[in-house]
């Protein structure tokens, strides 16, 4: 049996970068809902991305989203996060809210629109210089509605192209992710709709571009830890969007809908070696709340990630392995099960303790005052969306 103490040292390591959006008030196509003490700068979203950090040591890391998170100067803005205690982390860009992109971005069938993509794509990659970020993340909502609508073969083509100029932008250090998703908002076809597509795509420009998973971007019943082992297997692998779901692109917290299939995929992680601290694989959250408090739910999702690593870590791998070699069905099952049903709670809460931060940090944090003071201070001006 793997024992707490043995894989507490692994748990020091730990990064997950949160989003700025999930600060911003967000919604369903029927309605999005104010709520008091919600960001009206994207400093006090950073402000609240730290305090998720303060009180889990979790979250040093805050994803921007261009142009959610536009500002003047970002060179201020980076310096500002780390007076807040955290760093400025992927930036994101959105080809997905202008009027120019309604058929398409980075694989539209006119090229000035094409271009107009990739020079969006440019911008971020100047923003990422001043931020020092190392990832630039690419989602494309890019696709079609009816069948004979586009050209999905010459999309691919374009999508290639396009994303081979963004790729020749990127500085040394810095990497590209490619997203997929299996539809929405386009529902006939989308031009990066799974792993397969975004390999291919990365896969021709080079090493600095991978693959980004977002847990909730698959057809129900999809294998996503199969998807991790390959990824992995083939180095491609480059950073998550965690988050959980019930039917679609739910966006709800990681690890509420389904905890069981969040320790497969971080057993999957574990074993490939993305969870070694050179490996590359960036953890990020990719979620929104729609109804719950912003701050706490975000808590509760580093705190879900934590919980379900130290869960996978605990597999113990040589009996695993032994069970497996033998043949052994039903003891190599088990055994990955005897580590999923570990309730490493308490452990978790006495290993926070013991490195200066709140054993509960969901109770410290309802117990701060923070939520009051920014419900009574952020008044007047414009909530954030997204
Ligand atoms: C698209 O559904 C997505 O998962 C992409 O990561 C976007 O950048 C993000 O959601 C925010 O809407
Ligand atoms: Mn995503
Ligand atoms: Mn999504």
């Amino acid at each position: 049996m793997t024992t707490f103490e043995q894989i507490a040292p692994q748990l020091e390591h730990q990064a997950i970068e949160v989003p700025s959006w999930a600060y911003g008030n967000s919604g369903t196509r029927f309605k999005v809902f104010g709520s008091p003490g919600t960001p009206r700068t994207v400093e006090e979203k950073i402000a609240d991305a730290a305090t998720v950090n303060r009180f889990t040591g979790l979250a040093p890391k805050v994803a921007l989203h261009i142009p959610w998170d536009k500002v003047e100067d970002y060179s201020a803005l980076t310096d500002y996060a780390r007076e807040q205690g955290v760093e400025i982390g992927t930036i994101n860009s959105n080809t997905f809210q202008d009027d120019d992109y309604k058929l398409g971005g980075l694989t539209h069938h006119d090229p000035t629109i094409r271009q107009k993509a990739v020079d969006h794509h440019f911008e971020c990659i100047d923003i990422m210089h001043a931020t020092g970020s190392q990832d630039l993340k690419i989602w494309l909502a890019d696709g079609s509605n009816y069948p004979g609508q586009a050209d999905i073969r010459a999309r691919q083509d374009w999508l290639n192209e396009s994303l081979q100029k963004i790729y020749e932008r990127l500085g040394e250090e810095q990497r590209l992710v490619l997203e997929y998703k299996i539809f929405e908002p386009a529902f006939y076809h989308m031009d990066v709709p799974d792993w397969g597509t975004a390999l291919v795509q990365v896969q021709s420009l080079g090493e600095k571009a991978m693959v980004c998973l977002d847990t909730g971007h698959h057809a129900p019943s999809t294998n996503i830890e199969f998807i991790v082992a390959q990824l992995l297997r083939v180095g491609k692998l480059g950073s998550f969007d965690f988050n959980s779901r019930f039917y679609a692109d739910d966006d709800l917290i990681v690890g509420s809908a389904d905890p069981f299939q969040l320790f497969r995929i971080l057993f999957e992680v574990i074993r490939g070696g993305g969870y070694e601290p050179d490996s590359g694989v960036a953890f990020m959250l990719d979620q929104c709340h729609n109804i719950e408090k912003k701050i706490p739910g975000q808590i509760r999702s580093v705190l879900n990630v934590q919980e379900m690593t130290a869960r996978a870590l605990l597999v113990d791998r040589d009996a695993l392995n032994q069970a497996q070699q033998a043949g052994n069905v039903l003891g190599a099952h088990e055994v990955f099960m005897d580590a999923f049903y570990t309730d490493v709670r308490a452990d978790l809460a006495a290993w926070r303790e013991s490195r200066g931060l709140p054993g509960n940090p969901m109770r410290a944090y309802a117990e701060s005052g923070y939520q009051e003071k920014i419900e009574a201070d952020r008044v007047g001006g414009t909530q954030m969306s997204w």
